[in-house]
């Protein structure tokens, strides 16, 4: 692959010259680029037409700012964000990200990841992603509903269910997403159900959108395990995080018969060898918004550790779910979870891994799932979502799930065999990657010059 390789090289630094200082999104770009090698061996028509650098390119970015007033009538500034990736393959689709370390770089490269994991579900979905450096923590409910109403108020007239689709991520969730739909709704006066989906039930909502990115996760974790002759059935799984994806990774592991025995925030975590108790979880960071440490005062099976005194991925566990943030699982924490006989990890956030963890799993023959595979049941039971309110109809949660089922089973599929076809089986990275691209390069391509 020697010839590809002199031909991507100078590609690849073009892209990070021309993107400088955006150190996530070079990271993501590099992994996907990276895959290419194999697929360019075989279709070099691929690096025509200068393709490949249009899809490292957004086709358009909004930055914004969002001025809104504090409960001590203090006037506060933040600065938001939506990139609209690319629109091969239907609208625009990707959360909203609310959390202080947001920048234009985090935003990219989730709208860059964004694009090849819609691809994978199959589904007529172009990629984006959006944001603020907004800091939700300790905010009172009216400043988090004036937030949004800014917010919305000037990303509205850049969304529509035929342009760009949001909805949640870190720091967004179902309350936010009222607040933004509210505002869009008497901006436009339109009741524009499809514009925004993780809506509530009541006003236009899907049954399993809560629940779906961490039930499709652990769906691709059991596929991966059963095409082995192995299931999630009585394994010890560690799950960081005790948000959204957490939370829905925890039980469904549970349901299928795994136990989990430990979970964080963002300033520590929990180790309960009795098996988290997910109605507390639920209770602490979904109802009273507090902080998991809490958990560990309640329960006296617990243990906590603060961050700084001990890293979760030091609890022996056959399974890992990273599903916090991004570069949450270094090499350090890699080598942790193997030299404890890790078998699987599946990454329920985007990107949590970093490059060099990924190659201490693969050098030591973990099985892993990449988010833009393993955490697509989001976004697929979103474009569910969509189809329910174009058809002004609503599935039952049994009829959602099953179909969540079926995407995550083909997802794994497509991967497996993806990996398999370029000679390199068993990797998912490589596999999600290639199926990815795939799809998108062959719609570009249709499109023209665009
Ligand atoms: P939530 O806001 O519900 O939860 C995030 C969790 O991660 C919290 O426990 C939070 O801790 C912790 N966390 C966030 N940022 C950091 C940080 N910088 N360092 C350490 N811990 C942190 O978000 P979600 O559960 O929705 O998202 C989690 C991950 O999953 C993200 O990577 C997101 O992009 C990805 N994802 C989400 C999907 C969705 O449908 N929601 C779909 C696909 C992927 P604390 O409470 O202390 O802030
Ligand atoms: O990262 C993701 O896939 C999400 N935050 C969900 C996106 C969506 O549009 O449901």
């Amino acid at each position: 692959m020697k010839g590809v390789d002199e031909k991507l090289a100078p590609m690849i630094a073009e892209v990070l010259s021309r993107n400088a200082g955006e150190g996530e999104f070079h990271q993501a770009v590099q992994e996907v680029l990276d895959s290419l090698t194999r697929v360019i061996a075989k279709r070099p028509d691929y690096l025509n037409d200068a393709l490949l650098e249009r899809i490292c390119e957004p086709e358009r970015q909004i930055i914004f700012r969002v001025p809104w007033i504090d409960d001590k009538g203090q006037v506060q500034v933040n600065r938001g964000f939506r990139v609209q990736f690319n629109s091969a393959l239907g609208p625009y689709k990707g959360g909203i990200r609310f959390h202080p370390s947001v920048t234009l770089g985090t935003i990219k490269f989730l709208g860059f990841e964004q694009t090849f994991k819609n691809a994978l579900t199959g589904m007529p979905i172009g990629g984006g992603k959006g944001g603020s450096d907004f800091n939700p923590r300790g905010r009172s409910n009216g400043e988090i509903m004036r937030f949004c109403q800014s917010f919305m108020t000037e990303l509205h007239r850049h969304l529509g269910e035929y342009t760009d689709v949001p909805a949640g991520d870190i720091g967004v969730g179902g309350r936010e997403i009222g607040y933004m739909f509210g505002q869009y709704k008497r901006l436009t006066n339109r009741y524009e159900a499809g514009v925004l989906t993780g809506k509530a039930l009541v006003y236009g909502g899907s049954r399993a959108r809560t629940e779906a990115t961490g039930y499709g996760a652990v769906y691709f974790v059991e596929r991966m395990l059963q095409s082995r002759g192995d299931s999630v059935e009585g394994k010890r799984v560690v799950v960081s995080g005790s948000g959204n994806v957490a939370i829905y990774t925890i039980e469904k592991i549970r349901e299928f018969g795994g136990i989990v025995v430990a979970c964080s925030d963002s300033n520590g975590f929990v180790v309960d060898e009795a098996g988290i108790d997910l109605d507390l979880v639920k209770d602490i960071k979904e109802v009273r918004r507090a902080r998991i440490a809490e958990y560990a005062e309640i329960k006296k099976s617990a243990r906590y550790v603060e961050r700084g005194h001990g890293s979760i991925w030091d609890v022996p566990c056959q399974i890992a779910m990273p599903s916090a943030t991004q570069n949450e699982l270094t090499d350090k924490g890699a080598r942790s979870l193997v030299a404890n006989g890790v078998l699987v990890v599946g990454e329920g956030a985007n990107m949590p891994s970093t490059p060099e963890a990924v190659r201490v799993f693969k050098e030591a023959g973990v099985l892993f799932a990449p988010g833009k595979a393993a955490n697509a049941g989001g976004v697929a039971t979103s474009a569910l979502e969509m189809q329910q309110n174009a058809s002004r109809d609503s599935w039952t949660f049994e009829q959602t799930e099953t179909r969540l089922a079926s995407i995550m089973r083909n997802i794994h599929d497509t991967c497996a065999q993806t990996a398999e076809e370029y000679g390199e089986p068993g990797d998912y990275v490589l596999g999600a990657n290639i199926a990815g691209f795939v799809r998108v390069a062959e719609a570009m391509r249709a499109l023209g010059v665009i």
